[in-house]
């Protein structure tokens, strides 16, 4: 088990970092780094899969370097990020698990305004969003541009809540909402993450974030399929709400109400 102290040392909530990471051996050492050179107390879970490159040696080393405040759980067979990041938050016994990519394309920096942004309260979701700063040219195509915003505006009619990035790789969840709520068998989980913080009845804050392109490895995601899955899941979470679920206290109603944005520091 890994926990943090709160990012001020007092007593917040315990946070843990988890980094799942596939192939991502020209970046996870500087990522970590990165973190740890945070001014913060804090753990970090790696969470590696089956990965065919030595990233799953780095992690190893990593912990034995930096123990107890980083942990590596290597897994023998590739699951997805979404099985990973559910192992990685079984494994820790923190308030609060923030999942963080490990391709470097955010910076640690933004990971410490997310964690702030937890201090702030018990039942929050707290997000990068890519979509509110400038972003690196050439770090998002077109396509994919407007993909993230039709699905953030269907996603936001679902939870009740303006969301304008559901994709980000920073999130920020307490644990038992997290460990609580059903995977779907999507890779990616970060819908599942979306929907699962609003089943809670949790608050969504939005973190404007610096978003870069990759300088290592390459992308494991296939954009055709993981973006026929995110719209069937859609498509399936929209028949719920039409035709099965009244509203609940704690279900999200429809339309939206706004969403907090942390504007710095
Ligand atoms: N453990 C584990 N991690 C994964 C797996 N697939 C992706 N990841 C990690 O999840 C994070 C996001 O994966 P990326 O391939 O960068 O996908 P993405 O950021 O959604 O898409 P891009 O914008 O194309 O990079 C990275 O840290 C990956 O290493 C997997 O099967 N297992
Ligand atoms: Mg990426």
């Amino acid at each position: 088990m890994v926990s943090t102290k709160s990012a001020s040392g007092g007593s917040g909530p315990t946070v843990s970092v988890l980094v799942p990471c596939h192939n991502e051996s020209g970046t996870i050492e500087d990522l970590v780094r990165g973190i740890l050179e945070l001014e913060m107390a804090h753990s970090i879970i790696l969470v590696d899969d089956g990965s065919t490159d030595n990233t799953a040696a780095l992690c190893a080393t990593l912990a034995r370097n930096y123990a107890p405040r980083v942990q590596a759980l290597l897994l023998p067979t590739n699951q997805g990020k979404n099985r990973a990041v559910r192992h990685g938050a079984k494994r820790s016994d923190a308030d609060v698990i923030v999942v963080l990519d490990a391709d470097f394309t955010i910076d640690p920096c933004d990971l410490h305004r997310v964690i702030q942004c937890c201090e702030s309260g018990s039942a929050l979701f707290v997000y990068g969003s890519r979509f509110i700063l400038p972003m690196e040219s050439s770090a998002m195509s077109v396509p994919r541009r407007v993909g993230n915003r039709i699905f953030a505006s269907w996603v936001s009619q679902l939870v009740g809540q303006r969301i304008t990035d559901v994709f980000c790789g920073l999130k920020a969840i307490p644990r038992h909402a997290l460990v609580s709520s059903e995977p779907s068998n999507c890779r990616w989980g970060d819908l599942d993450l979306v929907l699962g913080a609003a089943s809670h009845g949790l608050d969504f804050q939005e973190v404007p974030i610096s978003y870069r392109r990759r300088r290592a490895g390459a992308s494991k995601m296939n954009v055709l399929r993981a973006g026929l899955y995110f719209l069937w899941l859609c498509m399936k979470e929209t028949g719920h709400a039409l035709f099965q679920r009244p509203p609940g206290p704690n279900q999200p109603s429809r339309g939206t109400r706004p969403v907090r944005v942390a504007r710095d520091g």
